[in-house]
């Protein structure tokens, strides 16, 4: 065997709530932006499919945890729905709810899959967007309230918790890039935002620990490595430094060490966009760091120096500071737009290791998502996924090097394990291990990377 990975290594994959779930008749779920954004907008979604048409985790986690057995999982990630534990603001906690996800740890426990659960991934739930959402500090409280009562119902259990799932992508998307709501554009609320999300987070990480339950609490942040066209060329140096503060340090920097990255704060201020904070804010922040990291990793940031100051018209956005570029040659996943770059994964786990005191952590995400894949299902009905099989191949080979060179890497989780939706995309890119067929009510069948893992998984590597 040619990559050997230690004993206990996390092997599972990830999912959320709010992509895998579902809503039911009984279930006394309330709205979240999601199902808020498709009843209003329904035209922007993929194929006009929104968030209630999952893959019916809700109904079937049984069999999906058997199945998860099935391909080798000895952990499994996903997210508690905000909006299905605190449907309103009355403050009362959706009991039905509570025995569902109690149902799921349960399950998951009994047969030796680690539950990993995250509080946030994407999901506001309507009742606090309408009073701003993030962007409102009362929606922190709000948040501890909600993490403290994961961690009283669910704690006994749960040792792996994490407070946000790719906490940039709601500030992204939500606040400057228009693919989540509210849809604005806006650098301000995109800084306030951000903002809130790390005190929330620390906020969480605080109360998790006085609590001293048997466990750890993280935080999951994509990182993409950002590389400047010419390592020689001071200017595209500096545009590379600057989209990695915005991108990666902004949440790395405040998750691990406690403290804003300096040359993103003089940035803010220089443009008057620092964020409101309150005394003893930054204190709490200081204080209350993370045990371990979640990295999802897909892909690089190409990044050259700003070609023309057109943009600046508009208002501050970060790309006034950078152009990404797509760099020529490079391997594409051709139906998502995305770089693959497997090299990328070992350049974070080194970064963590010489820059953040090798801090322990995992790849939380990692997966190639693929536009109509039932060209490839074969006769006996199983989708021959060998491209994904590589891909993970090549990533696990550069994990594998950065273990042997140090790195605090405990485990690999997939992008994911049934075929969900995701959010704007919709059923658009296909990630899992296993296929659901969305004409079957949902048939899940396992393709052929599904087996493999299991294979792989049962020795340890490959
Ligand atoms: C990550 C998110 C997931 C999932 C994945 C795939 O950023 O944490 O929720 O959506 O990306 O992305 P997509 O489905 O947009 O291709």
């Amino acid at each position: 065997m040619k990559y050997q990975f230690p004993e206990n290594f996390w092997w599972g994959s990830a999912a959320s709530g709010p992509q895998a779930e579902g809503i039911y008749e009984g279930d006394k779920k309330g709205e979240s932006i999601w199902d808020h954004w498709y009843e209003e907008e329904p035209e922007k979604f993929f194929n006009q499919v929104g968030p209630e048409k999952t893959s019916r985790f809700y109904k079937k986690y049984q069999e999906d945890i058997q199945l998860m057995k099935q391909t080798g999982h000895n952990s499994f990630r996903t997210s508690i729905q905000w909006s299905r534990l605190f449907p309103d603001n009355t403050g009362k906690v959706n009991q039905v709810g509570v025995d569902f996800y109690n149902a799921v740890i349960d399950e998951l426990i009994e047969k030796d899959i680690e539950p990993f659960i995250n509080l946030y991934h994407f999901d506001m739930p309507m009742w606090l967007q309408e009073k701003g959402g993030w962007l409102n500090r009362n929606t922190v409280e709000a948040y501890t309230l909600f993490a403290k009562t994961c961690f009283e119902l669910f704690g006994d259990r749960v040792k792996k918790w994490f407070t946000h799932n790719e906490p940039i992508v709601p500030v992204e998307g939500g606040y400057l890039y228009q693919f989540h709501y509210p849809n604005e554009v806006n650098m301000k609320h995109a800084v306030q935002v951000a903002y809130h999300e790390v005190l929330a987070s620390a906020k969480a990480i605080k109360i998790y620990h006085e609590m001293k339950l048997d466990g750890e609490i993280g935080i999951i942040l994509n990182l993409t490595p950002s590389y400047p066209r010419d390592e020689a060329n001071p200017e595209d140096v500096k545009a590379a430094t600057i989209a990695d503060a915005f991108f990666n340090r902004s949440f790395l920097d405040s998750a691990v060490k406690g403290e804003f990255p300096k040359d993103l704060v003089d940035l803010l201020r220089a443009i008057s966009h620092l964020p409101e904070t309150e005394i003893g804010d930054l204190a709490i922040i200081k204080e209350n760091t993370v045990d371990l990291l979640g990295v999802n990793y897909y892909q690089p940031r190409r990044i050259k120096a700003e070609e023309s100051d057109e943009k600046l018209a508009q208002g501050p956005m970060p790309d006034d500071y950078f152009d990404n570029y797509v760099m020529p040659g490079r391997k594409m996943n051709p139906y998502r737009g995305w770089e693959i770059y497997e090299k990328g994964i070992y350049d974070i786990l080194t970064n963590l290791r010489e820059n953040y005191g090798n801090i322990r952590c995992f790849i939380s995400e990692n997966g190639m998502g693929v536009e109509n894949e039932e060209r490839y299902i074969n006769k006996e009905g199983v989708v021959e996924d060998d491209y994904r099989i590589e891909f993970v191949k090549d990533h696990l080979a550069y994990v594998h090097q950065a273990l042997q060179e140090g790195s605090n890497v405990q485990g690999y989780h997939m992008w994911t394990c049934m075929d969900n939706w995701s959010w704007m995309n919709a059923y658009k890119n296909r990630y899992g291990f296993i296929s659901v067929d969305l004409n079957q009510e949902g048939k899940r069948t396992i393709k052929k990377s599904g087996h493999w893992f299991k294979e792989m998984t049962s020795q340890n590597g490959f």
